[in-house]
């Protein structure tokens, strides 16, 4: 009895508290109704636009970006309760119209570039015009106006309560501070619970911000068009300041620069001839040393090597911006600003660049890449390189049959590249084009599409009828993976060079190859690479007299990718060779410009053949590197590399000169001092013509 009384007792505990419970929910809803409308109809509007750009069911229902807009539209929302019921209505509907024109710009701005926007757009007043029409006719589709719902819900609301005498209810002062700060401290809550959520690559994605998709499904649409704002605000905000100090050393560090080339005998050896050039997607030099079983890992890139002129000592000198920031080394011979990366965040300065001067040259300038033309921001930067046209993903077939690691595999894109190519030849008098590979790209995992090469150790079994037996070796690891999927990048080469040979695209053409930089694989692999024991299938022990560690000066001095100029009539010429000297990115421009005709006065780089054994590459950290020591600045250490001593009084030299050059460069980016310069230069002519 007393039992079933205990149970009554609990059940009507229960009961209230629901009720209870209940009561609380609806009277919050009832004296909310503005606020919530708000925060719901905006997160409706940011996963409609993530359902109509990103398609998939993961993408649109993702509980990241869910979480990061319900977040921001708390604390955004919560600034409502500052203002007196009747003008909150106000404030929530502009801030609603605000959230609602996001997300219908970037739906239409979706259809248009496969992307989502940016402010820093709006610096191209001319491409915007130009786009302006094509907007209106071809991308404002019906699902751009979908987003209106949010607006309309909320008036429609507004207008239910007013009937009610909703807005009459006066709140006093504190009572509305007191419901802000409540509001944002469940905002606050949320924030801290979405940091948590944040890997490493989120947050230096969302530093960098070029990678927009990446951006808008962790972030949500609303903080990735906030950060847009200030990434793209941030340039300018920079080169607000210190703009003389820049100009002044700017000009002094040129001052001794002849505005002439300097001579020597491959001075125009290449002059008029079409021009090809191979990025070629983490290629590292010490593939071309290496083979597994009597294989190569790269015996397509080994031939060329050996046919043509070959510079082994060459260094890619990126920053975070990788790709891009080699394109920019190699097309500039200006080094990768210390913040930011200089195809997202300087898209807009005037650079000297290779495919400028070839267009001057006459030359039909064009990329071809099977990625997003947004990637890298490439789009915008290429017009401002001097490219006349880039082939990207837009203009590639792409299946899932033929896609490989990050897109269209190696292989298919030189096939399509190739009809491209045709159709160019055949219309251009002489072309300067660069093709970008994809494949063998980090993290290397597609293994199974890269089509079979064993990086194992293979040998007879002293047991005759055991035959042949295998030691796993790098089979599994990541080093491994990368071996394949180079090998898989080499095949694609040596199909790309026969389909242009019976093309007849290679007569009167010189091919270009640079890998862009290393495969960023961490150094234990190396260790592993080269202290493997077979017997054990394990490393040797430190303590073992065979177990030489791989240490942090092999792996820099390892990070080296090849640089090859090639022709099909090279081999047993003298130009087939092998240069030594080390040669870095920004040497590129300059060399290449001296064969082909054109000079950059404010190259940072050097023509190899002219500084020859008195080079030194420089890295944006400020570590730097001559044929005789490479130098780590920030542990302030060096490693001969000849065995010479070497003075303190070079280090000093060297170190300084490094961080002239990578402040000249910087300036030269920030303050767009190339630009500034024509403009003073044009000011002044037009002076003395008066
Ligand atoms: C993307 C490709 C790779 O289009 O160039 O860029 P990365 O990740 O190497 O900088
Ligand atoms: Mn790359």
């Amino acid at each position: 009895m007393k039992k079933r009384i205990n149970r009554a007792k609990d059940k009507l505990i229960k009961y209230i508290k629901r009720v209870k419970v209940e009561h609380l929910i609806k009277k919050y809803i009832d004296n909310n109704v503005i606020f919530l409308t708000f925060v719901l109809t905006c997160v409706l509007n940011s996963t409609l636009l993530r359902f109509f750009t990103m398609h998939t069911i993961e993408n649109y229902l993702a509980f990241k970006p869910i979480l990061a807009d319900v977040t921001i539209l708390i604390l955004v929302g919560s600034f409502g309760y500052l203002f007196k019921p009747k003008n909150r209505f106000l404030y929530f509907m502009i801030c609603e119209i605000f959230f609602t024109a996001i997300c219908m710009i970037n739906s239409c701005y979706y259809t248009f570039y496969t992307s989502f926007a940016s402010v820093s757009m709006l610096s191209l007043t001319q491409y915007i015009t130009s786009v302006g029409d094509a907007v209106v006719e071809n991308v404002m589709q019906p699902k751009d106006f979908v987003y209106l719902i949010g607006p309309i819900i909320l008036v429609i609301n507004h207008i239910r309560i007013k009937k009610k005498s909703y807005y009459k209810k006066i709140e006093t002062k504190p009572e509305r501070k007191k419901r802000t700060i409540k509001t944002l401290t469940v905002g606050g809550v949320l924030a801290v619970l979405f940091s948590v959520t944040l890997t490493p690559l989120d947050v230096t994605r969302f530093a960098k911000q070029w990678n927009r998709e990446y951006i808008v499904m962790r972030f949500g649409i609303y903080i990735y068009q906030f950060n847009d704002v200030v990434t793209s605000l941030q340039p300018k905000i920079n080169s607000l300041f210190g703009y003389d100090n820049a100009m002044k050393s700017f000009k002094e560090y040129y001052e001794n620069t002849s505005d002439e080339p300097q001579k020597n005998e491959y001075s125009n050896i290449f002059e008029g001839k079409n021009v090809l050039v191979i990025h070629a997607e983490s290629m590292q030099t010490n593939l071309l040393d290496l083979e597994f079983n009597g294989n190569p890992v790269v015996p397509n890139l080994k031939k060329l090597a050996s046919e043509g002129m070959f510079f082994s000592n060459f260094y890619s000198q990126v920053s975070v911006g990788t790709s891009s920031d080699s394109e920019l080394t190699y097309n500039t011979s200006l080094m990768p600003t210390q913040s930011g990366t200089a195809f997202v965040s300087y898209f807009d300065r005037d650079y000297n660049a290779t495919p400028k001067y070839m267009s001057e040259l006459g030359y039909y300038t064009f990329c071809m890449h099977a990625n997003n033309a947004d990637f890298w921001n490439r789009r915008n930067m290429y017009e401002h390189l001097g490219y006349q046209k880039f082939f990207s993903k837009e203009t590639y077939k792409v299946d899932k049959e033929n896609v490989v690691g990050l897109g269209l595999s190696d292989k298919e894109f030189f096939k399509q590249s190739v009809e491209k190519l045709k159709d160019v030849n055949s219309k251009q008098d002489k072309w300067y084009g660069l093709m970008i590979m994809l494949s063998n790209h980090t993290p290397f995992s597609d293994v199974e599409k890269y089509g079979k090469f064993d990086v194992d150790i293979k040998e007879k079994s002293s047991d005759e009828e055991a035959g042949e037996i295998s030691h796993p070796y790098m089979e599994g690891t990541k080093l491994g993976n990368y071996f394949k999927s180079a090998h898989y990048a080499d095949e694609a080469l040596g199909e790309l060079f026969v389909s242009l040979e019976e093309n007849g695209l290679l007569d009167n053409t010189v091919v270009v190859l640079y890998g862009d930089h290393d495969a960023r694989l961490p150094k234990r692999e190396y260790n592993y690479m080269y202290n493997y024991d077979k017997e054990t299938n394990k490393m040797y022990d430190k303590t073992d007299e065979r177990y030489k560690e791989y240490d942090s000066y092999q792996y820099e001095l390892g990070r080296k990718v090849p640089f090859i100029i090639w022709t099909k009539d090279m081999k047993d010429t003298k130009l087939n060779m092998e240069v030594k000297n080390v040669m870095g990115m920004y040497d590129v421009m300059p060399t290449l410009g001296n064969m082909f005709g054109f000079y950059n006065k404010y190259q940072l780089g050097h023509d190899i053949f002219n500084i020859k054994d008195d080079n030194i590459v420089v890295f944006p950290t400020g570590n730097w590197v001559t044929n005789k020591v490479y130098y780590n600045s920030q542990k302030e250490e060096y490693l001969s590399l000849d065995n010479s001593a070497i003075s303190e009084d070079e280090i000093k030299k060297n170190s300084e000169y490094a961080s002239k050059l990578l402040n000249v460069s910087n300036n030269i980016i920030t303050y767009d001092l190339i630009a500034k310069l024509k403009q003073e230069k044009e000011i002044l002519n037009y002076k003395e013509g008066e």
